[in-house]
């Protein structure tokens, strides 16, 4: 065992947590990507000197460790055919689809799972290099399943928690995966599994029971070396503070007022972001909108609904063919119901800076969440922090892992156009008084469980599941 790292924590995830922007001028610079995640990791990394691992994107950056803003960034590089078969194949086009319900069809090809091997032990081997001597190691997502095992191999000294951002399948579905059993193993060489909700977990320890035949009990493995490994549910939330702070600047509340102005001043904005991307239901909620439209509930002179898909994974097939599935989608809507001046569907596939998401949140009356599966979504928790008038209705999918906590919006099946319609109606034209009580009580819920707050609990969980050999980790530099 060599120990030739210094980092009392290490971050290991698919993505640095930068970009690279290139001026007109030809230089480029690194740029913080702002997302919940470094957010919440940011001051836990900064007090304990932390390291985050990561893809920065492209194929042509070496691996040179870098710091930016405080935190020391090791950079690491994968080549076009690694992009194409860890990244957009096994990852994107294996993986995703096969941990969210199916919506598309998963493909299994062997030279993918290869691939995505490789880049798992790449990812381990500079982990490995990275951490001091009993460091803790916080590996992220479902790109990276085979990392804590790889991990442990190489360094059995680390502490190594592992949390998936999206859903962890039922047994049924897992199991069509011919590698179902080196996953499973891979994610066991974890001390603390963290999954969005409870079943998550539950699924996961079933599975190991029956495929990989440890003793489990409740929410813990018993492995044959006398190791344990937990799985529990830590729900992710997001910069509460932070998003409130935004939405209360002058700057975006002119600028809700002018997108409001700009839209026509209609009675009722419906909203939705998301990524353009399959399993966020956007095809079937603008379908519900439309047949309001349709059946005379909903007036274009009146209602608008403004939706934002942001570009994503463009170099997978799916991702194309929904992007024109959309195109048309609004095409035609726009072309039924729109008059000059008024369309029915305000359409912008592209992104944009988070003062203008939350300009968005601030102008829409109905925000619209309505996924056919996913782990979390933050956009609906985004919506409720930013209403600190405790107005603005939100529509949210109950297959969202957020329907657990946001009990008190306006919950629907995505698969259910007539009672998606009936709940768009019914969030636009509900009592003020029922609004405000309901947003009141989402806000409390995500106000009282932040990002840090979840950061927090599972680095104190992972303590306890494998209490540190030395020092503790420092919670934060100020606190
Ligand atoms: C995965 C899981 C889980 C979107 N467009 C822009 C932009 N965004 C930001 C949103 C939000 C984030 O991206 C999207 O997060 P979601 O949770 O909605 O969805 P996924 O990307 O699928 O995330 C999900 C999450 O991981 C965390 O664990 O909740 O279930 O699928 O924060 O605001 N931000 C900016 N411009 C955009 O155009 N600035």
């Amino acid at each position: 065992m060599t120990t030739n790292g210094s980092a009392e924590l290490v971050i290991v995830a698919n993505r640095l947590p930068v970009d690279r922007v290139t001026h007109d001028d030809g230089s480029s610079e690194w740029r913080v990507s702002p997302g919940g995640l470094v957010t919440a990791l940011e001051p836990i990394m900064r007090a304990n000197e932390g390291v985050w691992v990561g893809w920065p994107g492209g194929t042509d950056v070496d691996g040179e460790p870098f710091e930016h803003d405080g935190m020391t960034l090791v950079p690491i590089a994968l080549s076009a055919l690694e992009v194409e078969r860890f990244y957009e194949g096994f990852s994107n086009a294996t993986i995703w689809p096969l941990y969210h319900d199916l919506v598309a069809k998963p493909e299994f090809h062997r030279e993918w799972w290869d691939s995505y091997v490789d880049v798992n032990r790449r990812f381990a081997e500079r982990a490995a290099a990275n951490a001091a001597e009993n460091a803790t190691v916080w590996v992220q997502d479902y790109q990276l399943q085979l990392v804590p095992q790889l991990l442990r191999e190489l360094r059995p000294d680390l502490r190594i928690g592992f949390f998936l951002h999206i859903p962890f399948p039922p047994a049924e579905l897992f199991q069509q995966l011919p590698w179902r059993r080196q996953i499973l193993e891979g994610l066991l060489g974890a001390d603390l599994v963290g999954f969005q909700l409870p079943g998550g977990a539950a699924n996961f320890v079933r599975l190991v029971r029956q495929r990989v035949g440890h003793k489990t009990h409740r929410d813990l493995v018993y492995l044959p070396d006398n190791r344990t490994v937990r799985a529990e549910a830590f729900p992710i939330s997001i910069d509460y503070e932070g998003f409130a702070r935004l939405a209360k600047s002058a700057s975006v509340q002119d600028r809700a007022a002018s997108i409001r102005k700009q839209l026509g001043d209609p009675g009722t904005v419906f909203l939705g972001i998301d990524r353009l991307d399959y399993t966020k239901g956007i095809y079937s909620r603008l379908r519900a909108f439309s047949e309001l439209l349709r059946d005379g509930e909903l007036d274009v002179e009146d209602s608008v609904f403004v939706q934002v898909a942001t570009p994503s994974r463009e170099n997978v097939e799916e991702y194309r063919v929904l992007r024109d599935e959309i195109d048309r989608l609004v095409g035609h809507i726009n072309g039924d119901y729109g008059r000059i001046g008024r369309p029915a569907i305000s359409y912008l596939h592209s992104s944009y800076p988070r003062e203008e998401m939350a300009a968005l949140y601030r102008a829409a009356d109905v925000m619209v969440v309505t996924p056919y599966r996913d782990g979390m979504n933050l956009v609906a928790k985004e919506y409720v922090a930013c209403r600190y008038d405790e107005n603005g209705a939100l529509v949210l999918s109950e297959f969202a892992g957020a329907a657990a906590e946001l009990r008190q919006a306006w919950q629907v099946n995505p698969y259910d156009l007539n009672g998606m319609k009936a709940a768009l109606l019914a969030a636009a034209t509900a009592d003020p008084r029922d609004r405000q009580r309901r947003m009141r009580a989402m806000r409390r819920t995500v106000r009282q469980a932040d990002v840090a707050a979840w950061a927090k609990a599972f680095l104190d969980e992972l303590d306890e599941v494998r209490p540190p050999h030395g020092k503790k980790l420092k919670p934060t530099l100020t606190a």
